[in-house]
């Protein structure tokens, strides 16, 4: 090492330590960022109401609501029974959500009751269940917020061919919602 780069490295040396010395001669305080990330989740709930018009307690229905099931049943149904409902679906997650896709089908064996079933009321109708001035839809739906299906059928005599509704039939149908995040 010739002297020049000796000199060199000697100065650096100085200054560093100078630099050093400088930093540790003043007052410090330090700042810290903490941070953390929760997700919010979607969950949504049934409610449900049926009333069925009849003069004599013949028919009966009832329902069971269960893990993002509703499970409604009509028994000992004939001809001219109407039946009042409302199906209320209620976003009870912290996400605003939206109606993605639906499906509905008929279960494997079951009769085909749906030419002798006559939608007399079919009306969605948007709950402002969180207050903020806003009623729930299907494009939208806030928690807090709910939509509801008023939904009213009548059981025909006959279907639109004039056959007689069948008497000891079976129908089991089952109908699927999707809700994905609204901004999705
Ligand atoms: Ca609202």
């Amino acid at each position: 090492m010739d002297t020049k780069k000796l000199m060199a490295t000697f100065a650096i040396l100085i200054i560093a330590l100078g630099i050093a010395g400088f930093a540790y001669a003043h007052w410090t305080a330090t700042v810290y960022i903490e941070g953390e990330i929760t997700t919010g989740y979607l969950d949504l709930e049934w409610s449900f109401e049926g009333e069925l018009i009849q003069t004599k307690p013949v028919a009966e229905l009832d329902y069971e609501i269960e893990d993002g099931y509703l499970w409604v049943n009509l028994t000992n149904v004939y001809p001219c029974l109407t039946v009042n409902m409302t199906i209320d679906v209620t976003n009870t997650g912290t996400i605003p959500v939206k109606l993605y896709d639906w499906g509905w089908g008929l279960e494997e064996g079951s009769d085909n009751l749906l030419p002798w079933i006559k939608v007399l009321k079919c009306e969605f109708i948007g709950v402002d269940g969180n207050g903020d001035g806003v009623p729930g839809s299907i494009e939208q739906l806030d928690p807090g917020d709910s939509v509801v299906l008023w939904l009213t059928i009548h059981f025909e005599q006959e279907d639109a061919q004039g056959n007689v509704m069948p008497q000891n039939a079976w129908m089991g149908f089952w109908a699927w919602f999707k809700w994905v995040n609204w901004n999705a």
